[in-house]
């Protein structure tokens, strides 16, 4: 007779048998250090739903919009509460220099937004490597004990479908719609070697996006103290990286690297463009009219 350790049919729920054999072939699901690709076709998401509803996890997310960019935000909040981690804990961090410019949108439950008031910036380049300072400083004095893991998120974006719980992980980043396909010498990482972001021709893994990365409090907050530090001295020598806090980025992940990647269904560039390798499109840049939105 079987003995069954006391346990009742685990987990309790049918779900599919997980293959050894069979998965995604025509794009890789594992890097060459063993951390996973997320894509459609490799996780079972009924079955890593029920993994993560045990563990009550907040999920910390914030999105800068400031200037002209407050018209993203009725979009991205409202197409977040339609896909992103709906089931489970969010608490939105929107900065912002109009808060009176935040439309009102309905939360879903457990879903909750904080908005902070920052002051105006006028180089838009600015804006954007000062949200790693912003970031580091919420992390540091606020977030311990509030949140599990966090998400930074771009606001020129829209969901479409699912980011859940599959996308968890210590360290997370998201390869760049633009350069999946790419050979690394063309990346567009900085190049100069005057900048703390350089990283040579024959160097890197993949290319990051900036308009998304993740993972634990720990992980994040060294991530965003790292680049803040290394984007401090480039500008106390003069130079500023071609892709600001970007290039920062995929030089901290090319010496810390991600512990799960997300594909580039994660981010894709617009949503009216395909690839043959993605089969959903979760998240997007949207289309912007540069000239309307960027006005230095
Ligand atoms: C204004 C003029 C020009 C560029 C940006 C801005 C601007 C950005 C702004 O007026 N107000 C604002 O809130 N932002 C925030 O910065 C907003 O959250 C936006 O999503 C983020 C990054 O700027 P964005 O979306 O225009 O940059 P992308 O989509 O062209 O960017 C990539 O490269 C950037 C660095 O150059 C960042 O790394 C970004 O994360 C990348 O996606
Ligand atoms: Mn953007």
């Amino acid at each position: 007779k079987l003995k069954n350790y006391g346990l009742r049919s685990s987990p309790g729920f049918v779900y599919q048998q997980p293959s050894v054999l069979i998965g995604r072939t025509d794009v890789a699901s594992v890097t060459s250090w063993l951390a996973p690709i997320v894509w459609e076709g490799t996780f079972d998401a009924t079955l890593i739903d029920f993994i993560y509803k045990k563990q009550n996890l907040t999920i910390a997310t914030t999105v800068f919009a400031l200037g002209k960019y407050t018209r993203f935000l009725k979009d991205f909040l409202e197409s977040a509460e339609q896909h992103y981690f709906v089931g489970f804990r969010v608490h939105y961090y929107l900065f912002t220099d109009q808060p009176e410019a935040v439309p009102e949108v309905k939360m879903g439950e457990n879903h909750i937004l904080t908005i902070r008031k920052v002051p105006s910036l006028n180089r838009w380049q600015d804006i954007s490597m000062g949200r790693m300072d912003i970031l580091e400083k919420l992390i540091e004095n606020e977030l311990a004990g509030e949140a599990d893991y966090i998400f930074c998120l771009d606001v020129d974006t829209k969901f479409y479908g699912r980011w859940s719980v599959e996308s968890l992980g210590r360290l997370v980043g998201v390869i760049h719609p633009w350069f999946f396909e790419a050979p690394r010498h063309l990346f567009t990482y900085e190049r100069r070697p005057e900048s703390l972001a350089y990283i040579s021709e024959g160097e890197g893994d993949y290319y990051f996006t900036g308009a998304a990365f993740g993972g634990s409090l720990e992980d994040v907050l060294h991530l965003t103290k790292t680049c803040r530090e290394q984007m401090n001295i480039d500008a106390a020598n003069s130079i500023e990286a071609v892709w600001h806090e970007e290039s920062h980025l995929n030089k901290y992940f090319l010496y810390n690297k991600p512990s799960k990647l997300l594909s580039p269904e994660y981010l894709w560039r617009n949503i009216n463009a395909g690839a043959s390798q993605i089969k959903t499109i979760r998240f997007s840049h949207v289309a912007k009219n540069n000239a309307d939105v960027r006005p230095n």
